[in-house]
């Protein structure tokens, strides 16, 4: 199951609005196939697995995701593994998709299939925090990242923040981008930065949506957002007073507009969210600015934190990472849970769960 559930991680990022799943058949102890989540989130792991071994019989199947009881653009998994003559499937997690939601183990079981469930299941859960949130939450897990110096700055007293971490947290943070299906920053980091927000490394993988959150869609019209053809889609999330021609040169240029309701600091957020979610994004990374992130912190959508911290100090003058919260008492700020440290080069990355 731990290499079922690898193999599904290969998949984040690849397969929104699906899940991204991992299968593994063996027999005698030998593996006989490996399969995984394909980009675009077909074919489904276990299809992918029972087409790449020989013959299944009598196999067991470990598959990190209860397998689908439907049938879509392809035929149910659970149908495919009966049909295969597996003997056994072990499964880490419930499907909560209704459409499946305990139906695959109910099909597997009744075709005398022994069921094993539940292995594994607290990773499983961690990997498919995404599928899971837009299934039952209708939102996007959304990971924050926050790359900054010893002392939480982000830049210096002039701007200037090329480059406050090394070439490996920059390459990291490649790798985080290309683990998420939506990479979002707000109009600041867009006007300021001209961001590409694209993989420019691992450009074999289906590269995230980039998502630009702006009130009126005062953006640049020159940059990479605006002009490259990188062919990763850019979506703009505004609100409702847009001038015709803002509207007119991001219609043109092939993006999506995305009208979300305001709140008294912004655009709401939660409804953004939703908005994401009902277009098929499980996994999005914030990657600023400190006001885009401050909303999202305080209006409690903040899953999990990815930190870079380089050692260089900036002091109080430097740029926050953070607009301020509006914290008068310790009990209010929001908390994340220390979950791995690593090191980066001359930096730090460490990655953080709310509690
Ligand atoms: C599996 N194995 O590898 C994946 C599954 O639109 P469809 O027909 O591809 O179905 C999407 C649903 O299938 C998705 O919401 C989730 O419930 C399940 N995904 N199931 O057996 C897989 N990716
Ligand atoms: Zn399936």
């Amino acid at each position: 199951m731990a290499l079922a559930l690898s193999l599904g991680r290969r998949g984040l990022g690849q397969t929104w609005p699906n899940p991204a799943v991992g299968c593994v058949l063996v027999r005698d102890g030998r593996l006989l196939a490996r399969g995984w989540t394909q980009p675009g989130g077909r074919p489904h792991a276990e299809a992918m697995a029972i087409a790449a071994a020989e013959d299944c019989t009598g196999a067991t199947a470990y598959v990190s995701l209860e397998p689908c009881a439907h049938t879509g653009q392809t035929p149910p998994c659970a149908q495919a593994l009966i049909e295969a003559g597996v003997s056994r499937v072990v499964v880490a997690l419930g499907d909560p998709d209704p459409r499946v939601a305990g139906k695959g183990l109910a099909m597997l079981r009744e075709a005398g299939i022994e069921v094993t469930t539940r292995v594994l299941e607290a990773d499983a859960r961690d990997d498919q925090q995404g599928f899971l949130s837009r299934v039952t939450q209708g939102r996007p897990m959304v990971t924050l990242k926050l790359a900054s110096s010893f002392d939480g700055r982000i830049a210096t007293a002039s701007g200037e923040s090329q480059w406050i971490t090394g070439p490996a947290a920059r390459q990291a943070v490649q790798a985080l981008r290309a683990s998420h299906d939506a990479v979002m920053v707000g109009g600041n980091t867009a006007r300021e930065d001209l961001p590409a927000l694209t993989l420019r490394t691992m450009s074999e993988r289906r590269p995230p949506v980039r998502i630009v959150v702006s009130r009126e869609l005062q953006l640049p019209r020159m940059g990479p957002l605006a002009e490259d053809d990188s062919g990763a889609p850019v979506w703009l999330l505004h609100g409702l007073d847009v001038a015709d021609d803002a509207r007119a040169f991001w219609n043109a240029r092939g993006s999506e507009l995305i009208e979300v309701p305001k709140d008294d600091t912004g655009l709401d957020m939660a409804s953004a969210l939703q908005a994401l979610g009902a277009r098929g994004i499980t996994r999005l990374l914030c990657e600023g600015g400190g006001l885009l992130a401050a909303s999202l912190l305080r209006a409690g959508l903040v899953d999990r934190v990815v930190g870079f911290t380089a050692g260089v100090m900036l002091g109080g003058d430097g740029l926050p990472s953070l607009a301020p919260l509006g914290i008068t008492a310790l009990s209010d700020a929001p908390r994340f849970a220390l979950k791995e440290v690593t090191r980066v080069g001359p930096d730090i990355a460490h990655v953080w769960t709310r509690t």
